[in-house]
């Protein structure tokens, strides 16, 4: 049986289905409607109780949700990829350090900038609510740029699941314009992400070109 991962274009299951393709498994996609909003169906409520994506179903028919989470997964299941440096070395806890950076300080941010009215009491504007949240993606992007140490990957060491999660995440919140000149380093990062021969079929069928929708 293939892993089956429940995703839709751009969004954050494209990390687990870039992982899946750097290790060579093939996978089912079920594509869920962010736009028409199916994740919040009770239906995908009992695939994944958080009504978000992504979801990945493995060949023995586990259930793993969180991104992270699931990266970490495969990692452990597929050693021959060598998804991540080596457990103990120094490498490996820096790669730790930004993944687990990007998930929980910047992640979150698009959850505000893509929903401001889930965030947004009654006397407050859901726009004053997005600025913010844009305002911070910003600010702790730069923490990431001064801290990518490899050329063009996050590591010296190459490319690492942190690298495949920054490149897919920096993509968000409508800061297209804004990216080029204040993070110049994550943009190069992220060309060789979509560049890589095993990567760039997966990221050219969820990028082919610049068309923004709602959740860039
Ligand atoms: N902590 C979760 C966050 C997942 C998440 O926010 N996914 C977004 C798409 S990128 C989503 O499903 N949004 C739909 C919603 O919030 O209704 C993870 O890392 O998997």
């Amino acid at each position: 049986m293939n892993y089956i991962l429940y995703g839709a274009r751009r969004s954050g299951s494209l990390t687990v289905e870039l992982a899946l393709a750097e290790i060579g498994a093939s996978c089912d996609i079920r594509q869920v409607d962010l736009e028409g909003g199916t994740q919040r169906d009770d239906a995908y409520a009992a695939v994944n109780p958080q009504r978000k994506i992504p979801t990945l179903i493995t060949p023995a028919g586990e259930t793993l949700t969180e991104s992270v989470a699931i990266l970490l997964t495969l990692d452990e299941r597929h050693p021959k990829a060598r998804l991540l440096p080596p457990a103990g070395s120094a490498e490996r806890a820096q790669a730790l350090r930004w993944l687990l950076f990007v998930a929980t300080e910047i992640y979150p941010m698009v959850e505000i900038n893509d929903y401001p009215e889930r965030f947004a009491p009654n006397s407050v504007s859901a726009a004053g609510v997005r600025e913010v949240a844009r305002a911070t993606w910003r600010e702790r992007w730069l923490v990431v740029e001064h801290n990518i140490a490899g050329d063009p990957f996050l590591l010296q060491w190459g490319l690492c699941l942190s690298d495949i999660y920054i490149a897919v995440v920096s993509r968000w919140a409508q800061q297209d314009a804004w990216r080029p000149t204040h993070i110049p380093k994550v943009e190069r990062l992220t060309a060789a992400v979509a560049a890589r021969p095993a990567l760039a079929a997966v990221w050219s069928r969820h990028r082919p070109e610049a068309t923004p929708s709602r959740f860039d």
